[in-house]
């Protein structure tokens, strides 16, 4: 396969390099540098891992209108026809493509011994080295890193619960896609909105959950997000962290961010809605429904699709033709970016630029992050059906070790620093498991609380019709 859909601007045409580094150095305070790192950029500050976000103060918009720009993020070109109009945006405005390298492999189906299976044919080369990050500083480049390392120590120690049936249900991994899970959440703002799916557990994690309450939700223990009433990453947090829960039917959550998008802009405010889809559930008809309607209300929805190739057995090819998934933005007139998804810097750069097309209501953007998903598509699939050169192929392209070799490239962190990090983020992991493991199972009688009101809500109707009073 060699991804080949994508308009031929690559690399980033001077256009699209320019708004770049108007949108890091506008971050940045000046210029962005890659041998000064830059001062942290506002929209990605958070607090500590655990730490609330913070409503800061928000853009007032009293006409409730968005502010109407192109989806390039900048001004469309005057249409001469029509004075005071704006134009069509050209392709080259609609679509950039981050990456350093293009994949060329192929996936033929086969029989094999009276069996289906999959032969991948392919170079398998080292990947180039990570991109400059733009408008990061040192520190947040090392706290991008150490986020992944959790992420990936969580869910090793998830796969050691699920061994010692200590979790209820299944186990599901982002393994090899922590860079896209992590940098892209890292882009949001406090007041940003984010919907994870079940591989975006770093997301969690950078939001400001504690890893804990990750493990006693798939352990279903009474002190879990949800009380112990839903399992995996089914929780949410919509008082102060902003998180929808992950929605099981695939692409539903596309149309609910619209809606979180047109719910602040209602109150005056334009915020960025993060969610995540996976190349099997671009095909739901309710992507395409949701999609359109964040487009054509203009909304700040960040759309990353993790093209990981697989959709449980499914390889990308029996998906759909094309190759390059963000081609499908073009039809709904929004720009799209391609990035390299094992590349978290690539990532960030990307999410930041929609992150502030967004707050400049500037409208939708998808994100296309290729990747591979490097196990199952749960704990109970051992994935026989992928061809061992692909997933070697892969492997040299896992994020964390792509980032360890940056830093010490940089002498950001030598040998003996990332194996203190190691050790303090798998003593942190295994502190967390133990207090996960401290919280009991809930009472039986929980299972009858909460279905209906009991009192607790006061439920009326919040916006009545002129002349119409409350009863
Ligand atoms: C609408 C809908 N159809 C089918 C499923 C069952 N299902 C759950 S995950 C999955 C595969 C998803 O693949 P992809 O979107 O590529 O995400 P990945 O698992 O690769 O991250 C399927 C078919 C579902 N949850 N929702
Ligand atoms: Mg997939």
């Amino acid at each position: 396969m060699a991804d080949n859909d994508a308009p031929n601007t690559t690399p980033a045409k001077p256009a699209a390099e320019a708004a770049e580094k108007s949108v890091a150095e506008k971050a940045n305070g000046g210029p962005a540098s890659s041998e000064s790192p830059a001062q942290p950029v506002p929209a990605a500050s958070r607090p500590a891992g655990g730490a609330r976000p913070q409503r800061g103060p928000r853009r007032e918009r009293p006409d409730h209108r968005p502010r109407r720009r192109g989806p390039g993020g900048g001004a469309t070109e005057p249409n001469p026809a029509r004075p005071g109009a704006r134009s069509t945006p050209r392709v080259t405005e609609w679509f950039q493509d981050l990456r350093q390298e293009r994949l060329r492999f192929e996936l033929e189906e086969i029989w094999d011994e009276g069996k289906l299976a999959y032969r991948w044919t392919g170079a398998i080369t080292p990947p180039p080295p990570l991109v400059e990050p733009r408008g990061l500083s040192r520190e947040q480049c090392i706290e991008i890193f150490r986020w992944m390392l959790l992420n990936r120590a969580l869910e090793q120690q998830l796969e050691n619960l699920y061994k010692q049936s200590r979790v209820v249900g299944g186990v599901y991994f982002g393994l090899g896609q922590e860079g896209c899970s992590v940098a892209s959440a890292y882009a949001l703002g406090p007041n940003d909105w984010m919907a994870p799916m079940i591989r975006n557990q770093g997301s969690l994690l950078v939001r400001g959950f504690p890893a804990r309450d990750i493990m006693m939700q798939y352990m279903a223990r009474a002190d879990s997000p949800t009380g112990g009433k839903d399992g995996t990453s089914h929780f949410g947090d919509l008082e102060s962290r902003h998180v929808v829960a992950p929605i099981s039917m695939l692409g539903d959550l596309i149309p609910v961010m619209a809606g979180v998008c047109l719910g602040e802009r209602l109150q005056g405010r334009e915020i960025a809605a993060m969610t995540w889809i996976g190349d099997g559930g671009q095909s739901t008809g309710v992507f395409h429904e949701g999609l359109n309607l964040a487009a054509v209300q203009n909304l700040g929805l960040v759309l990353i699709v993790e093209n990981n190739l697989w959709a449980y057995s499914t390889p990308l090819q029996k998906q759909t033709r094309i190759r390059d998934l963000a081609i499908r933005a073009r039809a709904y007139g929004i720009p799209a970016m391609i990035v390299d998804g094992t590349d978290p810097f690539q990532v960030y750069q990307a999410a930041h630029q929609a992150i502030e097309r967004a707050h400049a209501g500037g409208g939708p953007t998808l994100i296309e992050a290729k990747l591979m998903r490097m196990k199952g598509h749960a704990i109970h699939d051992p994935a026989a059906y992928v061809p061992a050169a692909m997933l070697e192929f892969w492997r040299l392209r896992d994020p964390i070790a792509r980032l360890e070799i940056w830093l010490k490239r940089k002498s950001w962190l030598d040998e003996a620093a990332i194996e203190e990090m190691r050790r303090a983020v798998e003593s942190e992991i295994l502190a967390e498991r133990d207090a996960a493991e401290a919280s009991p199972m809930p009472p039986p009688e929980r299972a009858f609380e909460g279905v209906y009101c009991d009192g607790c809500h006061d439920p009326r109707p919040r916006f009545l019709g002129r002349g119409r009073r409350r009863p």
